[in-house]
């Protein structure tokens, strides 16, 4: 049961917040790997006739009673029902994934009967909903309403380096801060599920984390990372671009905190990142 928790818990999360067929489409065309992130370990896996595998999943919800009510007609007849209790059933997902470790089809079922009892079937048919899959938007990007702002940003020979280039979805412009720790943060047109982040840095060989928050002001950190240290400090490192699998996580809010660099103290952007992506839905 340990196991089953977080699954549940994540379940619980996604389908509270969007319906049902719109949260499986999302799969469709990733891996088993990315199952598994996104929904733990399943409760078996079953050979889909095809080479692949079908990963079932279950949860147990509950459907309400009624309180029972009455009404009386024009002739004065009353009528009653009675009420009915609530009663718990179970929800079966199988997901279908190919010998290419992709998912192509998924279906669900409400059914009674213990988890034992459930037979799967293989899929010989068509999908049962439409397979075009829910692309998953960078909820960051400028065009997309995110709205950057910074601990300060650098301007060297009348360029500045402005927080608005961290989200603009162009890797050529960059924004650069000058004092440490640095920080350049992401607020979202409105709250999202976030499944992903890219954060790409330049140049110089930095240490940072990366955050969530749903309010902006109680963050959690969900990576760290340093980026490579292959050549001499001042000189360039290139782009890292860097991509965390997050587990479905509400946030209004992201953040990237530099909170190590080896530029030299005399270079006047110390923190220098490209763009910051937040994937959702
Ligand atoms: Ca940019």
């Amino acid at each position: 049961m340990r196991n089953i928790l977080p699954f549940f818990f994540s379940l619980i999360l996604i389908i509270s917040c969007t319906n049902t067929a719109d949260i499986l489409n999302t799969w469709l065309g990733l891996s088993k790997h990315d199952l598994i992130v996104g929904w733990g370990p399943p409760l078996r896996t079953e050979p889909d006739g095809k080479g692949g595998e079908i990963a079932v999943y279950a949860k147990q919800l509950y459907e309400d009673g009624t309180t029972g009510y009455s009404w009386t007609d024009k002739k004065g007849t009353t009528y009653t029902t009675a009420p009915e209790a609530g009663y718990h059933y179970w929800r079966w997902y199988y997901f279908y994934i190919n010998a290419q470790d992709k998912i192509y089809h998924w279906r669900y079922e409400d059914n009674q009967a213990a988890p034992k009892q459930v037979d799967v079937y293989h899929h010989d048919e068509k999908p049962i909903v439409n397979t075009q899959r829910k692309s998953l938007k960078n909820v960051a990007s400028s065009r997309g309403g995110g709205r950057a702002t910074a601990r300060d940003y650098g301007t060297h020979m009348g360029n500045a380096r402005y927080p608005s280039y961290i989200n603009d979805e162009n890797f050529e412009t960059k924004w650069a801060g000058m004092r440490m720790p640095a920080w350049c943060q992401i607020e979202f047109d409105r709250e999202y599920v976030i499944t992903s982040i890219r954060c790409t840095a330049d140049y110089h060989t930095q240490s940072y984390r990366l955050e969530l928050s749903r309010n902006g002001t109680n963050w959690n950190t969900v990576a760290n990372h340093t980026t490579p240290n292959n050549q001499p400090s001042g000189q360039s490192e290139g782009r890292d671009p860097y991509e965390i699998k997050i587990n479905n996580t509400h946030a209004r809010f992201a953040r990237v905190v530099i909170t190590s660099t080896d530029a030299p103290r005399s270079h006047l952007f110390q923190a220098i990142i490209s763009e910051l992506e937040v994937f959702g839905y």
